[in-house]
């Protein structure tokens, strides 16, 4: 299978993790969805990475849908739970991490519109969704080695890359000195190869 990407993209780097951690063989196809020579909107007609392509040449995105994709190929190790409400509560802690990566992309690009194009009151926004988010996830996380039950799931792995994300586009943030317990399954999951060797390009 094919995977279309850009290095920088935190729904790609989630992607590559589980595709590392489940030691599944991929093509990685480097292109970013912004030039205009991309070939994406061929495999994903809303021009966005990241998408994947089986070997039969059926193509999925978005980052959850391959998710789940992938877990129907049934390499260990599991990163979904079979029962149906704990895997609801995983896909919870993904739309969590996901959705503060959201407001995190949207604030960025709102933060490099030219002066008097930019909106103030649209990145406060987006940094309030941020920072309400980072504390439903340090409340989550408190007490526990993993966010559900006793291994690691995709809850954990979306929540790493959220959080490697504020690292790279807003460390100001600083959001480990309020919430502890973020830092350590964060210090926990930063040293796993599959995050190690998917840490993006500065740029
Ligand atoms: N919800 C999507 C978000 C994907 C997304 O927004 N990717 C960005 C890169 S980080 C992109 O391709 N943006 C190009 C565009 O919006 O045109 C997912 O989880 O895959």
């Amino acid at each position: 299978m094919k995977l279309f990407a850009s290095l920088t993209s935190p729904y790609a780097r989630k992607i590559r993790i589980l595709l590392a951690e489940k030691s599944l063989p991929f093509d990685l196809v480097v292109d970013s969805p912004w030039e205009s020579n991309t070939r994406i909107p061929e495999v994903n007609p809303l021009g966005k990475v990241p998408a994947l392509v089986t070997d039969d040449g059926e193509a999925f995105f978005d980052s959850p849908v391959i998710a789940g994709y992938l877990e129907t190929l049934g390499a260990a190790p599991q990163l979904i739970p079979d029962e149906a409400l704990e895997a609801v509560r995983v896909r919870q802690s993904e739309a969590l991490a996901d959705g503060i990566t959201d407001a995190a992309v949207t604030a960025l690009l709102e933060s490099r519109r030219p002066d008097g194009e930019r909106s103030e009151s649209v990145i406060a926004r987006q940094m309030e969704k941020i920072s309400r988010g980072l504390d439903l996830m340090e409340r989550r996380a408190s007490g526990r080695e993993w966010l559900h039950g006793s291994r690691m799931t995709l809850g954990d792995i979306a929540t790493g890359v959220a959080l490697g994300y504020l690292d790279l586009r807003f460390p100001t943030i600083g959001w480990r000195d309020h919430h502890p317990a973020l830092k350590t399954l964060a210090e926990r999951l930063f040293a796993r190869p599959s995050f190690v060797d998917t840490v993006p390009p500065a740029g």
